[in-house]
């Protein structure tokens, strides 16, 4: 292979040029989604800039402030920040609702577009200060009526989303994403400072040998949650047991399991019965995404992408993965019902 050449390719598929060249197939496109886009694009640049400086620009540790999570760290806030204004400055939102934010903000009159957007700025963020994979997730809605925006607007069922992705301040910074045609990974190229389609149509395994769940919860399980994990540690069936993989960064967890498969669990325990994960913008991403490139998302009792979330803030037990493992986990909730 030339190398030399191949640094100067000029017909690189950037994201910009991705998301118009999908837009292009629907005449009556306006170009809003792709300015959306791009505002969240720098977003995650520039939260990717700051996440690789955060020891140099003293910027880990805590921020004073307290969140209705936990405590907030800078990061976070800088990340919080960034997005609301890029969201709002994009002219293109009503409707933003971040987990920083206890309150929906309800973009004003004169900056109003048709989107509505869900998103968890820095996820993972008790990973920060070792270093550890953190990333972005987002879902896009759009708006279903011209009237005043409120929080209803986006108490939608996931199946309803028009987009969804993440990015991943990891070893490289990863944005992945899902119009509902298929999933697409973009490398962020540094001397570019652009994202570059490097995983095309993004299949995930219909079968795979890792399952990621935290087992410091497993004495609170449920019954089928144990039997599963049980399962992947001994099979009866004369197949290889399960390697553990979990990292504790949602982002980091449910990109492995999409390139490599598998099974993530945030499952419901005795103590937290609603599992943890929210189901706006950390549930209904991911597992759009996991449909979209052929796995499976479901809470214990449906297909996660139907649930009508009634607060912004709510939470679901997930498990999300490759097609059969999700179809095992389903058989041994239907057994216990
Ligand atoms: P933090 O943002 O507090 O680190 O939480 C991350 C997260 O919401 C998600 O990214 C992980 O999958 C999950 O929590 C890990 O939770 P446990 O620490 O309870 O395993």
């Amino acid at each position: 292979m030339d190398h030399e050449a191949d640094a100067y390719r000029t017909d690189l598929m950037t994201i910009t040029r991705f998301v118009l060249n999908e837009q292009s197939k629907y005449p009556e496109s306006r170009g809003d989604f792709t300015i959306l886009l791009s505002n969240i694009v720098l977003g995650c640049k520039f939260v990717c800039s700051a996440v690789n400086k955060a020891g140099l620009a003293k910027l880990i540790g805590l921020a004073g402030e307290t969140n209705i999570q936990a405590e907030q760290k800078k990061l976070d806030v800088l990340s919080n920040d960034v997005f609301v204004k890029a969201l709002v400055s994009s002219g293109r939102t009503s409707v933003l609702v971040s987990e920083e934010d206890e309150e929906a903000t309800l973009v004003e009159s004169s900056k109003r577009g048709k989107y509505c957007v869900v998103f968890d700025p820095l996820d993972g963020s008790s990973n920060i200060d070792c270093g550890v994979s953190i990333g972005t997730i987002f879902g896009i809605y759009t708006m279903s009526h011209n009237d005043e925006p409120t929080t209803e607007d986006v108490l939608k069922p996931g199946h309803e989303m028009v987009a969804a992705g993440y990015c991943m301040y990891g070893s490289s910074c990863m944005l992945v994403l899902s119009t509902g045609t298929g999933v697409n990974g973009f490398t962020l190229d540094p001397s570019l400072g652009e994202f570059i389609l490097t995983h095309p149509d993004i299949k995930i395994p219909k079968k795979g040998n890792i399952y990621s769940v935290n087992e410091g919860n497993a004495q609170n399980w449920d019954g089928p949650t144990t039997k599963y994990v049980e399962k992947c540690k001994f099979p009866k069936d004369g197949s290889p047991a399960k390697s553990l993989r979990y990292v504790g960064s949602m982002v980091a967890d449910v990109h492995r399991t999409l390139l490599y498969g598998g099974i993530f669990l945030y499952p419901a325990d005795k103590k937290s019965p609603n599992g943890k994960l929210r189901v706006l913008y950390e549930v209904f991403p991911m597992s759009f995404l996991m449909e979209q490139a052929g796995g499976q998302a479901f809470t214990g009792k449906k297909r996660a992408l139907d649930l009508v979330p009634e607060k912004i803030h709510e939470r679901s037990p997930i498990f999300l993965g490759s097609y059969e493992d999700v179809e095992e986990i389903k058989a041994l909730y239907a057994a216990d019902e």
